[in-house]
């Protein structure tokens, strides 16, 4: 029998694209001021269904352009301020169109170097907060960029260290909780300057596959409730390690088919609730991972499909 069964990607493709044009929505308003990493979610699943041509290119590139500053960072749309999330979801939009090789890249270069502090962090914006979410968004930028060089590498990699805790996870700062987005963002950095050797991998490997529950799905750190996003953040975590077959992926693939809304298409959080794109994108990249045959495979470090990062 088919493992990935139900698969609907049909369903899925229309969800996709009726949800980027339906501009009257509450969801439309409520993230109005991060659009631009809503269409990089949207964008990326369409890819993996091999879907981006049903896209308007010009339209979304464009629109894309009109969100870059003077200081060469992105907003989240044209009336937002720049900031690390929104220029990394940019030039990966960018990247899926390969479009990268049209833009000023030495501009966002320096954005994104001009952010990092003395003790190697990144900011997020000129405002300061410091998160291992914006090493990772600034590495990666920068990688897809091919510009590692403009930045002080070691030093990021020692801020990264410095926020893995005894339990082999990895908290936003020094000292703070383990939590599996923030794994997946300090493992991605790791792996992306060669530095994984840097930690136990055993170690983190294992606080990784312990958040597997019974139902199949992952949680995000030990007693919360699986969530579909955490077949992203975990699996690709685990993918970095080499370790996907330390968790049960014919359970995981049945938790994530199990959360599809089989009539209108998109994946939501867990079984029974509403589709979301975010969620429809850590769904569809998950099963990616997993070897889904209808899907295009997905690096787990770029957060794109392999064939766009040719290098
Ligand atoms: C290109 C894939 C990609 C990412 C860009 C935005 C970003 C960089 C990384 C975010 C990593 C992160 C911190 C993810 C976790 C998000 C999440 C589901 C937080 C929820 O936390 P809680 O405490 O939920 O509300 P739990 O599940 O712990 O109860
Ligand atoms: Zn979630």
């Amino acid at each position: 029998m088919d493992v990935f069964s139900p698969f609907p990607w049909d369903l899925h493709q229309q969800y996709l694209l009726r949800v980027q044009n339906d501009t009257k929505s509450w969801e439309y308003f409520l993230t109005a001021h991060k659009r631009i990493s809503g269409a990089y979610w949207a964008l990326t699943s369409l890819d993996l269904l091999n879907s981006l041509e049903k896209t308007d290119e010009s339209a979304i590139v464009s629109w894309i352009l009109a969100c870059q500053h003077e200081s060469g960072g992105f907003g989240g749309n044209v009336d937002q301020d720049p900031n690390l999330l929104s220029t990394l979801s940019a030039v990966q939009c960018l990247a899926l169109f390969h479009r990268l090789e049209t833009i000023d890249k030495e501009k966002i270069v320096s954005y994104v170097a001009n952010l990092q502090l003395s003790d190697g962090s990144f900011m997020g914006d000129e405002w300061g907060e410091v998160d291992s979410r914006f090493t990772y968004a600034a590495i990666l930028c920068l990688s897809i960029l091919g510009r590692l060089d403009a930045i002080r590498v070691t030093d990021a990699v020692r801020f990264v260290l410095s926020c893995l805790n005894f339990d082999g996870g990895f908290g936003c700062i020094p000292g703070a909780e383990s939590h599996s987005g923030q794994v997946f963002c300090c493992v991605g950095v790791l792996y992306l300057t060669d530095s994984l050797h840097r930690i136990d991998q055993e170690l983190t490997g294992w606080w990784l596959a312990e958040r597997q529950l019974k139902n199949g799905g992952l949680n995000g750190r030990p007693d919360k409730k699986a969530d579909v996003c955490y077949s992203w953040w975990v699996l690709s975590s685990l993918a970095m390690l080499n370790k996907l077959d330390w968790i049960d992926s014919s359970k995981l693939i049945e938790f994530i088919l199990s959360c599809q809304d089989l009539e209108n298409g998109g994946i939501a959080d867990y079984p029974g609730d509403r589709a979301d794109v975010f969620h429809t994108f850590f769904g569809l990249a998950g099963l990616s991972l997993l070897g889904c045959p209808q899907l295009k495979r997905i690096h787990p470090a770029y957060a794109l499909p392999l064939e766009v990062i040719n290098f």
